[in-house]
């Protein structure tokens, strides 16, 4: 896909999704052990729990579920007994769970301070979030050949980013499992970010394994394929 249609119909699905994901809105306590997430980038339902993760200003390991992927996968149907997307682990309540309004339903309850917002949920969330997917034709959907990282990757993102979502798209895609640290507007996260990176400009990508750090979207996916792509 030509930079200029990438960047333009990833605009398009923040837009379609009413830049839900973008900001953090009444977050609660937060949890002590990281929270797992099982999901795509393209599934409008995993969409929404991401949209809550980036509202609540919560962290999570993704394991990429990409169609057609083994990876991770394998790992949640012996682990919850279904290959169904979404699914978040929550060690901290001892929690599991497949439905994603019942995930959303979980983490606001849990590391909220009030209800879900409306647009978060139910069938407008669903139709929109596909109609964001549509944009993306495919993207973050089904797996490509990669090579399993040694250690996860770091991304710093938040959902409604289109530049970031073009990284978690690749990242979907070649199953590499990383941890999320979002970083929406009003991210209690946003100063240590700073004295991390330098700047706050997402995504923000670090590979333990090559002792990589860089910011720029396209320089990213092709870092990725190049070190991660068979
Ligand atoms: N009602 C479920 C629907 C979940 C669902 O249908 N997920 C699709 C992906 S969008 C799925 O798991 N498909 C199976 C697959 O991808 O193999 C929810 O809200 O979580």
């Amino acid at each position: 896909m030509a930079r200029a249609v990438d960047v333009t119909t990833s605009i398009a699905a923040t837009v379609t999704r009413l830049a839900q994901g973008l900001s953090v809105g009444r977050p609660g306590r937060r949890p002590e052990q990281p929270l797992v997430l099982y999901d795509f980038e393209s599934c409008p339902f995993c969409r929404k729990v991401r949209e809550a993760l980036t509202t609540l200003d919560l962290d999570a390991d993704i394991r990429p579920c990409p169609k057609g992927g083994h990876r991770f996968r394998d790992e949640l149907v012996e682990r919850g007994g279904k290959a169904q997307f979404p699914y978040l682990v929550d060690p901290n309540s001892g929690k599991a769970l497949y439905e994603s309004e019942d995930i959303v339903r979980h983490l606001f309850a849990e590391y909220g301070d009030g209800p879900p917002p409306a647009l978060s949920m139910g069938p407008f969330a669903t139709l929109s979030g596909s109609l964001a997917s549509a944009w993306r034709l495919g993207k973050g959907t089904r797996v490509e050949p990669s090579k399993p990282p040694a250690q996860p990757l770091e991304l710093w993102s938040f959902e409604a980013s289109p530049f970031s979502r073009i990284v978690r798209e690749k990242l979907c895609t070649l199953e590499l499992p990383y941890r999320l640290h979002n970083v929406g507007r009003g991210s209690a996260n946003r100063p240590a970010f700073l004295e991390r990176a330098g700047k706050v400009q997402v995504p923000f990508l670090v590979d333990p394994n090559g002792g990589v750090e860089m910011f720029e979207s396209a320089e990213i996916v092709a870092y990725l394929d190049e070190t991660y792509g068979a």
